[in-house]
């Protein structure tokens, strides 16, 4: 039995796994852990299905050929050593993930900025929170998150901004939940009518990027509501002339209302409430940070907790929570291009400070590029070797095909990842595997500071290696052995403790006092801690005059529609999958929840467009296009469309999302505005629409206008669209015996192939008609025999449709579930539960069961 940490969210959980096997374990909650008490959502509660060793990168690769590690890493070094000698340190690149662990984060950045001597070195961070780091950086002299999950027990008004919490940190939802129960009220503030939305005492659906003005009208509400906490304001916070003047120029309660595009009501309900509770937590995440003016975004909610006096004391808090299990780990060590280890910044005596530390021959003189421009560097060939670990920038970056074609004619690329298969590893000179969740050692900070262990519990699979390993053998072989001798990851924390506290007297909330003691024992044992304590609760602040800052931001006016762009395209999350899919899109029970890429739109939009509900449509941006499945939508704005990030080449032919967005970034962060795309949609003809099923994986890729492939159990399943007959599908069925029916007058065609009675493939294609379930000929692949009524697509007698699963731990789906709250009357979630076991185990469903509860009563009504 092993103590670790989940490999996925910035929730942060605490696992327990138990390996039963060579590559098999099971996964629990910990109950000890302060992040979940045991509580785990379907993606931790289904981690075990994602560490078989299917498509991993088992040995160093140089192009196509297998190559021992010393010739990998010898030729990076010698590669990466040349380009410095050459060009200059500026020349290099790394591109380094909140995926890492804190040791390998710790290694990178001290190799780049303190040895080679630039800090061209940023982070799929970039992505994701740095508006979150810029804001706090402006408001509190330090990137600091001031609020810790007890604040959530504490609150008594949560409001979510930005954050579909129920999807995307689930167990921090359920935590909600439970202070919900026990009165508190729940405000979401998203243009989307979410899950976590539809939980909510009120929803807020306002106009994509009005977030600015909901919060300046916000603060003069308070101030005129006599909400302000001028005690706090005079001895802790500057203001600059003329801020307070400048919020009334947004106007009255009406003009707000309009800008935000809500009705004025709901808006003073939401102003009332938080003007009446002192103890209110303000959560954010992407929908704030990831637009054109997150850090002014971010900046307008601290500026209402520091008004308001609303931090440093329990329930009271803004809350930026993270994405990435170790996104703040990150941030300790100076993971962006735009600081330096241990929170500290570019000034002279910070970077002569680190220097000394680490006796480096250099340190880095400027901050370095940022993801955005650090791509389009190694686009104009400034860039002449790249470095990328642990993330997979050419389907999550912005503007994604042009960074594919910057990857393509960058001279040296290096990839280290765990899987052999990724769309960033195609472009790569070298790829080396790197030890995956569940095989390596070392700490991730989660949302709220609290710093875990992750520790291994299965041996290191063919040659793979952990990254700070990889690193610290490029870094010995340019030359630097003795500052990159670590043995073990301990031997990294140990130096990271000591850098928290080197020189700090207390100016930087980041030190880690009194860790990193006890010798390798003291490391494998360490507990869950939170650093930090309560931050300002002593009203100070780690600025030159102690004071934080309300920073004045102003509303941008929305850009006026193009004609040629008359939609607004917004980006994000399912619950089940998790980003290009490597891990998640291994488990057959978390790719039922969405087995497509799917463009979400109001009905009225698709009327007006006619885009069909379950047909197919072409979404175009300025920056490029992509095809998804329609499902209309009236929990979207008009005008407005969804689509989700996770489709890749690996299992896509479609659904592209990387391509859409444009490389746009906030000024201040440098952070892509990936919310808010110009874009335009149109049906797409098809001559038929289909199904296959293969055990295993397919042949080879279909040949069609469109497919999506999941994992399912035994094999794989693969929607599919195309122009012509459906003939074409054929070349993907294997030899065995054949059986056929069609139906010329639909279009309809049906082969399966048996080897010894055992199903191996099966095409469904049709032009006008039906096509069967899934779920039955899924389960036919599983058994000895198919059964006789292949064909049908059903067993004998009537078959009942599961429908799309909503609970992945007891695979139920949506068909199921509506049936049990009919046939037995079942009148809550609870119920629900205790009748057919959905939303009993990690919850995460939970909100969709009352979504279907109340659809269901509403009918009955
Ligand atoms: N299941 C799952 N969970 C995940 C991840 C995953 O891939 N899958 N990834 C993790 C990572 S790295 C991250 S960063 C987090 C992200 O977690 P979230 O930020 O919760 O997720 P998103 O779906 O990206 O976006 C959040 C919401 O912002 C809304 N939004 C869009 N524009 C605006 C706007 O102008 N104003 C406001 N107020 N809201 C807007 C969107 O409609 C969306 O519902 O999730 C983490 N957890
Ligand atoms: N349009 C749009 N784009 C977005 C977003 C959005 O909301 N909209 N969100 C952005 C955000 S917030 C984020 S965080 C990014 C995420 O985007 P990415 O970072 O590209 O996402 P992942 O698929 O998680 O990539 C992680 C890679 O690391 C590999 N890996 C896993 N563990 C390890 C390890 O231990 N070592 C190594 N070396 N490799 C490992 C995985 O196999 C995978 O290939 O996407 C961003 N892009
Ligand atoms: S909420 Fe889910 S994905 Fe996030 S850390 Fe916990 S179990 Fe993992
Ligand atoms: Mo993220």
């Amino acid at each position: 039995m092993i103590r670790t940490t989940c490999a996925y969210c910035g929730v942060g959980c605490g696992i327990v796994a138990t390996p039963t096997g060579e590559r098999a374990a099971t996964i629990a909650g910990d109950r000890d852990h302060p992040a979940n008490r045991g509580g785990l959502c379907s993606k931790g509660t289904h981690l075990g299905e994602t560490i078989g060793l299917e498509g991993r990168l088992l040995h160093p690769m140089i192009g196509r050929k297998r190559a021992s590690w010393d010739k990998a890493l010898d030729l990076v070094a010698h590669r990466f050593r040349d380009a410095v000698a050459q060009y200059g340190p500026d020349s290099v690149a790394f591109y380094v993930s909140g995926q890492l662990l804190t040791e390998d984060y710790y290694v990178v950045n001290k190799l780049m900025k303190g040895f080679i001597g630039s800090a061209n070195i940023d982070t799929n961070s970039r992505l994701c929170m740095s508006s979150a780091v810029a804001g706090h950086i402006r408001a509190f002299g330090e990137d600091v998150v001031p609020a810790s999950y007890d604040d959530l027990d504490a609150a008594d008004l949560i409001v979510l901004v930005g954050s579909n919490t129920a999807w995307c940190h689930p167990i921090v939802y359920q935590r909600i939940r439970a202070r919900c129960d026990a009165g508190a009220k729940l405000v979401v503030i998203d243009p989307r009518r979410t899950e976590t939305a539809e939980g909510a005492d009120l929803h807020l659906a306002i106009r994509p990027g009005s977030d600015v003005a909901l919060m300046n009208g916000l603060l003069a509400w308070c101030r005129a509501a006599g909400a302000l906490d001028t005690a706090f304001l005079d001895d802790s916070v500057a203001v600059p002339d003329g801020f307070f003047a400048a919020l009334e120029d947004g106007g009255d309660l009406w003009s707000t209302a309009r800008a935000c595009d809500v009705p004025a009501a709901d808006l003073r309900r939401f102003y009332e409430w938080f003007a009446a509770t002192p103890r209110t937590v303000t959560m954010f995440s992407q929908g704030i940070n990831q637009s054109l003016a997150g850090t002014d975004q971010v900046n307008a909610i601290l500026n209402l907790h520091l008004a308001t006096g609303r931090i440093g004391k329990p329930g009271a808090a803004p809350f930026s929570i993270t994405g990435q299990p170790n996104a703040m780990g990150g941030r300790e060590v100076g993971g962006l291009a735009t600081t330096l280890a241990a929170h500290r910044g570019f000034d002279a005596a910070d970077r002569a400070a680190v220097q000394r530390f680490w006796s480096s021959p250099t340190i880095a003189s400027k901050p370095g590029l940022k993801a955005v421009d650090l791509f389009r560097a190694v686009g104009e060939g400034r860039i002449k070797a790249l470095f990328v670990m642990a993330t997979n920038p050419a389907v999550s970056m912005p503007d994604a095909a042009r960074v594919r074609e910057a990857l393509a004619t960058c001279p040296f690329v290096v990839v280290s990842d765990v899987m052999a298969d990724t769309d960033t590893g195609a472009f790569a000179h070298v790829r080396l595997p790197a030890a995956a969740w569940g095989e390596k050692d070392g700490t991730v900070t989660n949302s709220e500071r609290t710093v875990s262990r992750q520790r291994a519990f299965l041996p290191l699979p063919g040659e793979a290696k952990p990254d700070w390993w990889i690193v610290a053998q490029v870094a010995r072989r340019m030359g630097w052995r003795s500052a990159f001798a670590y043995d073990r990851p301990a031997d990294i924390w140990r130096e990271h403790v000591r850098l928290s506290n080197y020189g700090n007297d207390g100016r930087r909330l980041f030190a880690l006092p009194g860790q990193g003691g006890g010798g390798n024992a003291g490391y494998d044992d360490l507990a869950p801690f939170r650093w930090g304590g309560r931050p300002f609760a002593d009203g100070r602040f780690p600025t030159p005059d102690g004071r934080a800052r309300l920073v004045p931001v102003a509303q941008k006016r929305a850009a006026a529609a193009l004609p040629a762009w008359p939609m607004t395209l917004n980006t994000g999350r399912y619950r089940d999958h998790w980003h290009s899919m490597t891990r998640t899109g291994l488990s057959p029970r978390l790719a039922r929840h969405r087995a497509e890429p799917l463009v979400s739109i109001h009905p009225a939009d698709a009327a007006r467009l006619a885009v069909e509900d379950g047909g197919l449509a072409r979404v175009s941006t300025p920056a490029g296009e992509s095809v998804y499945r329609v499902a209309v939508d009236e929990g979207q704005r008009p005008g407005e469309l969804f689509v989700p990030i996770h489709w890749t080449d690996a299992n896509a032919s479609g659904g592209r999302t990387g391509l859409l967005p444009r490389p746009l970034v906030d000024p201040v962060s440098g952070q892509p505005g990936f919310k808010a795309t110009p874009a335009a949609i149109a049906p797409v003809a098809t001559g038929w629409r289909g199904f296959a099923l293969f055990a295993g994986e397919p042949p080879r890729r279909p040949d069609c206008l469109w497919w999506t492939r999941v994992a399912v159990p035994a094999g794989s399943l693969l929607e599919l669209a195309g122009e012509g007959d459906g003939a074409v599908l054929d070349a993907l069925l294997p030899a065995g015996r054949r059986i056929e029916a069609a139906d010329r007058a639909r279009g309809t065609r049906r082969v399966a192939v048996l080897a010894d009675g055992r199903l191996l493939a099966a095409v469904f294609v049709t032009r006008t008609g039906e096509l069967p379930a899934r779920d039955w000929l899924i389960a036919q692949l599983a058994q000895a025999q198919a059964a006789p009524t292949l064909l049908a697509g059903r067993a004998p007698g009537i078959a009942v449709e599961r429908g799309a699963i909503v609970c992945s731990c007891f695979d139920l789906g949506l068909r199921t579930i509506v049936a049990a709250i009919r046939t037995q009357g079942l009148a809550d979630v609870a119920a629900v539960g205790a009748a057919i076991g959905a939303g009993t185990n990690c919850g995460s469903c939970r909100p969709a069961l009352a979504r279907l509860l109340r659809e269901e009563n509403s009918h009955v009504a």
